[in-house]
């Protein structure tokens, strides 16, 4: 084993306590997930469409807030999502990946287009009206926040928001929030899960006929 200094072991047990504190705030997240969450929005896609989750029905959506000017948090988030998606393989295709812009000011279609390609050219970008995306944001239970510098110009700012990626099944209902940080496997594997209970659902309803609950 590598020999550590007085400080350095201080350093390392910091490191696991906040690693530690991290992951249990994670799981807590999960464990109480947001059961108020109203799984809408009314955006505009980066076609400039007026886009809500009906325009996907049968399709399950994974979705992210943020903006493009993100240093750490979104980058880290949309390479998880084109991970997943990359993982899924042809079952990525009945999932829609959608990063929604909570900074329309500086975020155009044009500037959301090109960042959300970058990470891969299947995640949509959305964003809309300053109110449009405050609406979703509060459905979503998503926080963001400007946060200037002093002295900063106008249009140099950060924007503290919430993280995470949101699952929703083809029927447009909630599914599952993932916690930021969550690895890609999990939620592939859970994504996966519930394809495929809910192909045996359907499977089940087209023999019998028989109305079932959509899958959560
Ligand atoms: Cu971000």
């Amino acid at each position: 084993m590598r020999k550590v200094g007085a400080g350095g072991t201080v350093a390392l047990l910091a490191a696991l306590v906040f690693w530690s504190c991290g992951a249990l705030a994670q799981h807590d997240l999960s464990a109480d997930e947001p059961r108020d969450i109203v799984p809408r929005y009314l955006l505009q896609d980066v076609n400039g469409r007026a886009t809500t989750p009906e325009d996907y029905k049968g399709y399950f959506q994974l979705l992210s807030f943020g903006y493009t000017f993100c240093p750490d948090v979104c980058p880290t988030t949309l390479t998880e999502m084109a991970t997943v998606l990359k993982e899924l393989g042809p079952l990525a295709e009945r999932l829609r990946p959608i990063f929604i812009s909570v900074d329309p000011e500086r975020d155009t279609l044009k500037v959301l287009r090109e960042y959300t390609a970058f990470f891969d050219p299947r995640i949509i970008g959305m964003t809309g009206s300053p109110a449009l995306v405050s609406r979703a944001a509060d459905n979503f239970k998503v926080r963001y926040q400007k946060v200037y510098e002093k002295g900063a110009a106008h249009d140099h700012y950060a924007v503290d928001h919430s993280a995470g990626i949101y699952l929703l099944g083809p029927d447009g209902s909630f599914a599952r929030k993932f916690g930021y940080g969550t690895p890609p496997a999990t939620i592939v594997a859970e994504v996966r899960q519930l394809m495929e209970l809910e192909a045996t659902v359907r499977a089940a309803r087209g023999t019998q006929g028989a109305p079932e609950r959509p899958p959560r």
